[in-house]
């Protein structure tokens, strides 16, 4: 199990330091061009600095989920305009991951809306991993909560990443979930890592938490042993209907700035982990995905749809690219498997 406070210097293997929060907070706080030259470095030391690999996302079950997020549209409990859908049919999934290959993408995620799965849930789930891997995409599930066993089924069936995130630090987390703890989650990460399947875990950005808050965050994943190979950096989408949008007196958007600053953390403080800019681009706009590429993101989800939100098309991420001379791709495949 992962210790939940921890401070920096204490070893944690031979080569990663842990970082204590407050050396969290003090990275965040540098002056912008000192922490992004931190971060360009780090990032130029452990990869190529003008390449970003593509994630395509596909929610293969939605919404009705029993579970309290309060940033999550898919909650049953939250009036949203998401409609709820029966587990997808695998010829369904299948066209969809050959899609996403042609379009470019490296990696095709499979995401439920459920507190965890049930046996007889992963059946099916396990059919569709060994037909999206067997097109030769890496392939990624984010299920919920993992019980015993169930972690080692899935790598069996060819699963390479399993997406479970942290979501924010363990202060600030009663105030947007109740209905799992931070303990459970850790104990998810474990059971991933356990089983021989790579760990994707990040959170969110921009629900009210603050500097110190998202220092938290950043410390809990960096001191994970080992930490995560992919980082996802989310910046809170804020849905009709859930308690986080405004029309609640929820919480205002975040300073973009601040959100480059985290990224710039990550990189970091976890060097060799590809970071994804992940939900929320598309209101972060064009100059602030630069600057999180400058600062160390090298991933993303790739196509017009998150899970059940919008996200820059096809065409927008090319355009961006292009402009960026950033070379997005299939040719990035499993850059982070060889890396660590
Ligand atoms: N139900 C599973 C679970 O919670 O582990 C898997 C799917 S869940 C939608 C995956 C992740 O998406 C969440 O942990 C959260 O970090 C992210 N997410 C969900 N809604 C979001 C939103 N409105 N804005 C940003 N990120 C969001
Ligand atoms: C992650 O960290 N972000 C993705 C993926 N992992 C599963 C999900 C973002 C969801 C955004 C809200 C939605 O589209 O429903
Ligand atoms: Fe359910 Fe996952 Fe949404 Fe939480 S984030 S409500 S567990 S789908």
């Amino acid at each position: 199990m992962q210790p939940i406070t921890v401070e920096r210097g204490e070893p944690q293997s031979e080569v990663e330091p842990r970082w204590s929060v407050d050396s969290v907070e003090a990275l965040l706080g540098l002056p912008m061009n000192d922490l992004l030259r931190r971060a360009h470095e780090a990032h130029r030391a452990h990869h190529d600095p003008n390449a970003v690999q593509l994630s395509t996302l596909l929610s293969i079950k939605t919404g009705g989920c029993p579970e309290d997020c309060g940033y999550c549209p898919q909650a049953a409990r939250y009036h949203t305009e998401v409609v709820s859908e029966e587990l997808l049919p695998l010829d369904t999934v299948v066209r969809a991951a050959r899609a996403a290959r042609a379009a470019g993408a490296s990696r095709f995620c499979m995401g439920a809306a459920w507190r965890g799965p049930k046996d007889r849930d992963l059946e099916p789930v396990l059919a569709m991993v060994r037909e999206v891997k067997a097109l030769g995409l890496e392939t990624c599930a984010t299920l919920g909560m993992l019980k015993d066993g169930q972690a080692e089924r899935l790598r069996k069936a060819g699963l390479d990443y399993y997406n479970h995130n942290l979501d924010t630090s363990p202060e600030f987390y009663s105030k947007v979930i109740t209905t799992r703890d931070y303990r459970d989650r850790l104990d998810t990460l474990d059971r991933v890592r356990a089983a021989g399947v790579h760990v994707c875990c990040g959170g969110i950005v921009g629900m009210g938490e603050s500097r110190r808050g998202r220092a938290g965050l950043i410390a809990q994943l960096a001191n994970l042993d080992p930490y995560p190979e992919s980082v996802p950096i989310n910046s809170l989408v804020q849905v009709e209907g859930t308690p986080l949008h405004a029309q609640f007196g929820g919480v205002a958007a975040i300073d973009p700035i601040e959100f480059v600053r985290t990224i710039a953390a990550a990189r970091i403080t976890m060097p060799k982990a590809m970071v994804r800019l992940s939900a929320g681009r598309r209101e972060l706009g064009d100059a602030t995905q630069a600057l999180c590429y400058f600062a160390g993101a090298n991933s993303v989800f790739y196509g017009d749809k998150l899970l059940t939100t919008g996200n820059p098309d096809f065409d927008a991420d090319r355009v961006l690219f292009e402009r960026l001379g950033i070379n997005a791709g299939a040719g990035n495949v499993a850059a982070d498997l060889g890396a660590r």
